[in-house]
């Protein structure tokens, strides 16, 4: 990584950035919503490309000087559409959360209905929180999942019968299993809402078809780029044409100002980046990765919400056990492991505290990870969660794991 010339202008900030790079190597990452970016990623984010104004679209710009942003931002257009074969995208989004904002600006007037997962059971912020601007300006009815950790699809129906929604969302930030996207808009259909398909967290697994697309079933697509997807820090929407001109016009002047050109170019990388071959490997190590470490956990006897994964992520269930989320994922960072705490379905336990940690291995899988090292780890899990008070098997713990990060380097 190139610090120096940050060093001479500003060595307090160097020294940060350093520190996080080495806490980055030396630690396994097991947040599930976090990656690591390729050097050409990183590098495009740093570019001339964040000293220019270009709000508007490609070629309908509010400012001059802006034909080779557009070429940038037609690039990162046409790569995201073909990746996941829809029609449309507008790649401006800062963020996931920006995303479903314009989304809801453009379909929606505010105290519509909205239909969407419990943020307890997995849901997202900004799919109708009450804390959020989407639970605040709408009126959100939740569907959660049943006493096996699945989405009920029936219940989802009669919920949408029964309260005619405007806007259904089918998505998650902590979902482990399958969505049937063609189920929510047969839902939808029935009911004559809006369906958004939310793929932030599996958005890398739909691309390469690992995970069913919503394509041909959401009316709108949203995601970020910087989970399983691999990329920059940021958000895109997809849409058909017919939506186009109105989901544009949400983004921008709708939600957002200038977009962050710097990141759209990024964001064009990565898009290329995922249509080669050795990122479909990548996708299905990460799910291969997933599921043994899901089955070593149980195999230690400890709980996974579901009883398993068929995507990049699960939940640790702790209540039987009688610990919380936040100091097992505290704990998990004494022995070099970050991950959140999370909430489980019906916890009984606070958002601060819960029941719950949340465990992804999109992160490690790009450092290498394979099976043999997520047994390891889910070892480590299970000594943790199992032993903390034993200082001589916390001290083997943090041990293991660094031994798994040096034997992975990570950005050498
Ligand atoms: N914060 C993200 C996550 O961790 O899933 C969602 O926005």
């Amino acid at each position: 990584m190139e610090l120096d010339v940050i060093r001479r202008e500003d060595p307090e900030v160097a020294d940060l950035i350093e520190q996080e790079l080495h806490r980055q190597q030396n630690t396994i990452e097991l947040i599930a919503s976090e990656n690591f970016t390729s050097e050409a990623i990183m590098a495009a984010a740093g570019t001339v490309l964040t000293n220019k104004y270009a709000e508007g679209k490609p070629e309908k710009r509010y400012y001059n000087g802006c034909e080779v942003i557009d070429k940038i931002e037609k690039i990162a257009q046409e790569r995201v559409c073909k990746l996941f074969g829809m029609a449309h995208a507008n790649v401006q989004p800062h963020s996931g959360a920006q995303a479903n904002m314009a989304v809801f600006l453009y379909a929606l007037k505010p105290r519509d209905k909205v239909l969407s997962m419990d943020l307890s059971n997995g849901g997202h912020l900004s799919h109708g929180s009450p804390v959020n601007f989407s639970g605040l300006y709408f009126d959100v009815v939740s569907y959660g999942v049943d006493e096996n950790g699945y989405i009920d699809y029936d219940e989802v129906e009669k919920l949408a019968v029964e309260n005619k929604p405007k806007l259904i969302i089918a998505g998650a930030s902590n979902y482990p299993r399958i969505i049937d996207f063609k189920r929510f808009r047969e839902i939808a259909d029935k009911v004559g809402a809006y369906l958004l398909a939310d793929i932030a967290h599996i958005a890398g697994l739909v691309a390469t078809g690992l995970h069913p697309s919503p394509a041909g079933y959401a009316h709108f697509v949203t995601t970020t780029t910087h989970k399983t997807l691999r990329g920059p820090r940021g958000g895109v929407i997809m849409c058909d044409e017919e939506h186009a001109l109105g989901i544009d016009k949400a983004v921008f002047p709708g939600t957002q100002g200038g977009p962050l050109e710097h990141i759209i170019a990024a964001k064009a990388i990565a898009f290329k980046e995922a249509m080669a071959p050795e990122y479909k490997e990548y996708c299905a190590q990460v799910v291969k990765n997933s599921k043994v470490l899901a089955q070593t956990l149980i195999d230690n006897g400890l709980d996974v919400v579901s009883g398993g994964t068929d995507n990049h992520l699960m939940t640790l269930d702790l209540r039987k056990i009688g610990r919380t989320g936040k100091d097992i994922a505290n704990l998990l960072e004494e022995v070099h492991i970050t991950a959140n705490k999370n909430t489980v379905p019906n916890d009984p336990q606070s958002p601060f505290v819960t029941s719950g940690v949340r465990l992804g291995t999109a992160a490690t899988t790009t450092r290498g990870f394979k099976e043999d090292d997520m047994k390891i780890v889910g070892k480590i899990i299970a000594n943790v969660v199992k032993h903390s008070d034993d200082a001589e098997i916390m001290a083997k713990s943090a041990q293991m794991a660094l031994e798994l990060c040096q034997k992975h380097p990570l950005y050498k």
